[in-house]
């Protein structure tokens, strides 16, 4: 079994593994460590990954980018209103979630953006299969820090569609944290003060920053802000405007009515954005970029700082607010450790290390950091990997609530109550406890739908307690639900039971038990939290302790897919997996086809012409002219059978030439062998 860590970036996704000698990314088909995040769609086959960027120019509308920013969303928030922007196909509304619709098969078709993601992880799943010759099924994931809970479900779904045993979603600053943290041999030990680190992970769409303690075989997060739309991607949109507006004046074209035309642009306003960071100017030059006109143009570093300028004076607002959060100053961060890709730009570093008042470090590979972190985080999770336990405590990033209907019979009951604060530790598991004598449903959403990246709904689910009933002749039953915000992040009621009070004998304790009586599990803070009708504790060594006496049935709506309508994704998933194969193995075989009759061609006048009769030739000649003519008119799209099939016809007229041949280099072969035993 194998350990995968995956980096899901909005521009590019980079996969990790862990391995008995530590951490690797690994290459994919074309040798690069990076993927591009993007899934495209033809006649016959989809294009995952390299593929979708070969195909993006020829293939805009069916082409679909901007993945993990889409999933889990609705059409009309206006994050993916900005999204539009980005996204060269057509984004439908699909049942209260954003899909693309596209040319697919010789069909219009439309997937949602889990389908999509679910496409996309499939292909990351055979890269690393491939790369470690070995099936892949646990995975750890990184999403941003600021994900809702439907955003989680939705790349939840999107793994288990693609086959993807996830252990983890893992915010991205975390992972990097881990990866920082776990090889590091001088972390501070439990009684030292803790060593202060500040994570700014800058990428082509958002900048997060965290701020981490770390002490031996552990680290904390104490603070994640985040800017959900600073990233590479908007220094590149300041260039496309910029040229926009050059090239209308200059050479009377519009780029921003030919979608190729700006697609184009933008490739080469990345690249020169890359150059003027580390030069001082930078060319750019356009072949025939629309209306048969040549285009060119040079930038100064400059010029791009001040084309950016309203982004630049947002760079170190993340940074405060994380410093604020976590309740420290700028004396106290010990490390500022840069990853993103676009943490490679000279004004950004400027701008952070004067707010900090330090240089900034670069430990860590910028493009690789978090792939490695979530890698090492599946190996800690994988019960087939052996790794230094090493303890991380992530935060919420936004206050949950419940609400309930109030019971009939407590007049005065509240009925909401917010369980999980911002900042408390996560993952968290919390027992509520309700009296009452009837099933009762209660719903969890976030508290404060002002924190939420876009509009999006503060709903998270609607759970239903049945099997509760008076306890005797008319007393409450005791219910105990335990709620849980998981690792992914995302939140559950996971089981009910009843409790019943019973007297039993025991030493007195030393401390007041309250109703908010603290107590550790595992991972995290357990409190039990009485809504208010706890009695008061005898000072006896008679106390009432709550005795287990039996589960309550729980039914959850949430923003999950249902089991169904994932079964069914995941098998249209493999087909669609299996028929791109089909395709993929297809072209071999043509390809295949086509060298032999070369290479036949090649050496029937030469290697084989002693071996073969005139006649044999003749024949011969006349099945590969045959077979050629065959493959550039009717065999151009045959099925991958109808290849092999040729294949064979012509190795039965060159079988035995070619068999004369080899049984001739045997002989020479054994002479050499025999002449050096000699
Ligand atoms: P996100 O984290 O926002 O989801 P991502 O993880 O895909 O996106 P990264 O791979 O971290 O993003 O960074 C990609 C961005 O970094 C791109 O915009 C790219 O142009 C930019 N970038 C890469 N190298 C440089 C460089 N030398 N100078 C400036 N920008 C660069
Ligand atoms: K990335
Ligand atoms: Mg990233």
């Amino acid at each position: 079994m194998s350990v995968v860590g995956v980096d899901f970036g909005t521009l590019n996704t980079v996969i990790a593994v862990a391995r008995n000698r530590g951490v690797d990314v690994i290459t994919n088909e074309v040798s690069n460590r990076a993927t591009p995040s993007l899934v495209g769609f033809g006649p016959k086959s989809r294009y995952l990954g390299e593929p979708a960027k070969t195909q993006e120019i020829s293939n805009l509308k069916n082409t679909v980018g901007s993945l993990k920013r889409l999933a889990g969303r609705s059409i009309n928030d206006s994050d993916v209103q900005i999204e539009k922007e980005f996204v060269s196909a057509t984004l439908v509304e699909m049942g209260n979630t954003v899909g693309a619709e596209v040319t697919y098969m010789g069909e219009k078709q439309r997937f949602t953006a889990t389908q999509l993601v679910a496409m996309f992880l499939s292909k990351v799943k055979a890269t690393a299969s491939a790369e470690l010759k070995l099936p892949v099924s646990d995975i750890v994931i990184s999403v941003p820090a600021w994900f809702t809970d439907v955003q989680r479900r939705a790349l939840m779904d999107a793994a288990e569609i693609a086959g993807l045993k996830l252990l983890r979603l893992i915010n991205d600053t975390t992972a990097t944290a881990l990866g920082y943290g776990i090889p590091r041999t001088d972390l501070p030990t439990a009684e030292e003060k803790p060593k202060r680190v500040a994570f700014v992970d800058i990428g082509h769409s958002d900048y997060t920053c965290s701020i981490v303690e770390f002490k031996k075989g552990e680290l904390a997060v104490k603070s994640t802000t985040y800017d959900r739309h600073f990233g590479g991607r908007d220094f590149d949109k300041a260039l496309i405007q910029h040229f926009a507006r050059e090239w209308k004046e200059k050479y009377k074209i519009d780029i921003n009515t030919n979608p190729k035309a700006l697609v184009r642009t933008a490739a080469a306003c990345e690249k020169m954005k890359k150059i003027l960071s580390a030069n001082a100017q930078a060319p750019i030059s356009i072949e025939s970029l629309m209306n048969d006109v040549d285009v060119s143009g040079m930038m100064k570093r400059e010029e791009l700082e001040q084309l950016v300028q309203p982004l630049l004076d947002r760079a170190t607002v993340p940074l405060e607010q994380a410093l604020a959060e976590a309740k420290m100053k700028v004396e106290d961060i010990d490390s500022i450790e840069m990853v993103g890709g676009c943490t490679r730009v000279p004004s950004l570093k400027d701008r952070i290390s004067k707010y900090f008042g330090k240089g900034l470090s670069f430990t860590l590979n910028q493009d690789e950091a978090v792939a490695r972190g979530c890698a090492f985080s599946c190996a800690i999770l994988s019960p087939v990997f052996r790794v230094r336990d090493f303890s991380v405590h992530d935060i919420v990033n936004y206050p949950i609530e419940f609400n309930w209907e109030q019971s009939p019979d407590i007049p005065d009951e509240d009925t909401s109550l917010t369980v999980f604060n911002k900042g408390n530790v996560m993952p968290s598991t919390k027992i509520l406890t309700f009296y009452r004598k009837q099933p009762f449903d209660l719903e969890a959403k976030y508290a404060k739908p002002e924190l939420l990246p876009g509009k999006m709904s503060p709903w998270i689910g609607r759970f239903s307690v049945k099997g509760v009933k008076a306890n005797g002749e008319d007393d409450f039953m005791i219910c105990k639900l335990k709620a849980r915000l998981n690792l992914h992040g995302v939140l559950n009621v996971e089981s009910g039971y009843y409790v019943e009070d019973v007297e039993v004998e025991e030493p007195i304790p030393e401390e007041k038990e309250g109703e908010k009586a603290e107590k550790k599990d595992g991972d995290a803070m357990e409190t039990d939290q009485a809504n208010g009708t706890a009695e008061p504790k005898p000072k006896t060594r008679k106390v009432k302790k709550q005795v287990r006496k039996g589960e309550l049935p729980l039914s959850a709506g949430t923003a999950s897919m249902d089991q169904a309508s994932k079964d069914t994704a995941a098998e249209k998933e493999g087909s669609m997996f299996m028929e791109d194969k089909l395709v993929a193995d297809t072209e071999d075989k043509k390809n295949e086809l086509e060298s032999y009759i070369y290479e036949l061609r090649g050496k029937i006048d030469d290697q084989y012409a002693e071996f073969a009769s005139e006649e044999e030739k003749a024949k011969l000649k006349e099945k590969l002219d045959q077979s050629e003519d065959w493959l550039y008119d009717e065999g151009e799209d045959a099925t991958r059978g109808i290849y092999v099939a040729k294949m064979d016809e012509i190795r039965f007229v060159a079988g035995p030439i070619v068999g004369r041949y080899q049984d001739k280099v045997e002989e020479e072969r054994q002479a050499v062998l025999k002449a050096e035993e000699e």
